[in-house]
């Protein structure tokens, strides 16, 4: 097949939640050297986008959209350790998790394959982690970076929950705060008081990255 072929099947079986056809592309990809980049935004996330697009239109409905979550997190996991292996470096400690009442994971997961790849060291809390436990985790961890991830308009409202727990535990001047999430914006962050919003996992990255020196030449003025 050519490498054109394998995009379009990957994107097409995604869409229907074939997980076995999703993973046989993918690895017939790598073997004739496709990027896993190219795997991911060129058809893998398109088509998860279609997903959603025909579950809000009324053609999909929740089971739908679960086999093609599945579909997407099998070849998530072949190409985890060739996104992730790029770097050594430890530039901090990245704490994430998705919020209370919300399990959407794959957005948050793909941004800890970046960050891993990046140089950072998470540690991944799951889903439907309550403010407490993201508390719990911060006191044994110490994070340079907590982010919490939503994907429902109803559990944004948690970053809001979770940054008064953060300020009543008195760590909230200890930890940058970021968010993010399909619904998610900037103006959002701004209103709930995170330090950092991204769109996707590579400006996460780039953001969390700039955020880090930002507090560390703050530390040492
Ligand atoms: C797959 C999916 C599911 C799967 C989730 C499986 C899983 N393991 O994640 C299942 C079937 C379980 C599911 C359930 C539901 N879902 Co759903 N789901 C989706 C779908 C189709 C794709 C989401 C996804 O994974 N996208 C792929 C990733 C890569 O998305 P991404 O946004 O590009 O991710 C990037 C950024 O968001 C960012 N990011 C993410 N997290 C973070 C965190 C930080 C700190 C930072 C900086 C950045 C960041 O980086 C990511 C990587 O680049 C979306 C549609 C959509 N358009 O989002 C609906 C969608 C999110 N779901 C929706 C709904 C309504 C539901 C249900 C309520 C349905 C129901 N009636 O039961 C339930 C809720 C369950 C719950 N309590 O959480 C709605 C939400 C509407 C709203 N405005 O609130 C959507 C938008 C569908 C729609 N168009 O209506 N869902």
């Amino acid at each position: 097949m050519t490498d054109e072929e394998i995009l379009q099947l990957l994107y097409e079986e995604t869409l229907t939640g074939n997980a076995p056809a999703v993973a046989g592309g993918v690895n017939d990809g790598l073997a004739q050297g496709m990027a896993p980049e190219s795997m991911l935004f060129d058809a893998l996330i398109p088509s998860l986008e279609e997903v959603g697009a025909r579950f809000e239109r009324g053609d999909y409905f929740v089971p739908e959209m679960l086999i093609a979550a599945r579909a997407m997190q099998g070849a998530l996991d072949i190409l985890r350790p060739l996104l992730a292996d790029n770097e050594s470096a430890q530039i901090g400690t990245f704490l994430m998790g998705t919020v209370k009442g919300d399990v959407h994971d794959i957005g948050k997961n793909l941004c800890n394959i970046m960050l891993e790849g990046a140089g950072f060291n998470v540690i991944d809390l799951g889903v439907n982690v309550a403010p407490e436990k993201f508390i719990e985790q911060i006191e044994e961890h110490s994070p340079d970076v907590v982010g919490f991830s939503a994907f429902l308009t109803t559990t944004m409202p948690m970053f809001k929950a979770n940054i008064n727990a953060l300020e009543k535990a008195g760590l909230r001047d200890k930890v940058i705060v970021m968010v993010g999430g399909a619904p998610v914006t900037q103006e959002y962050a701004d209103a709930v008081g995170a330090d950092g919003y991204a769109a996707d996992a590579s400006t996460a990255v780039r953001k969390a990255k700039e955020l880090i020196e930002r507090r560390r030449e703050r530390v040492l003025v």
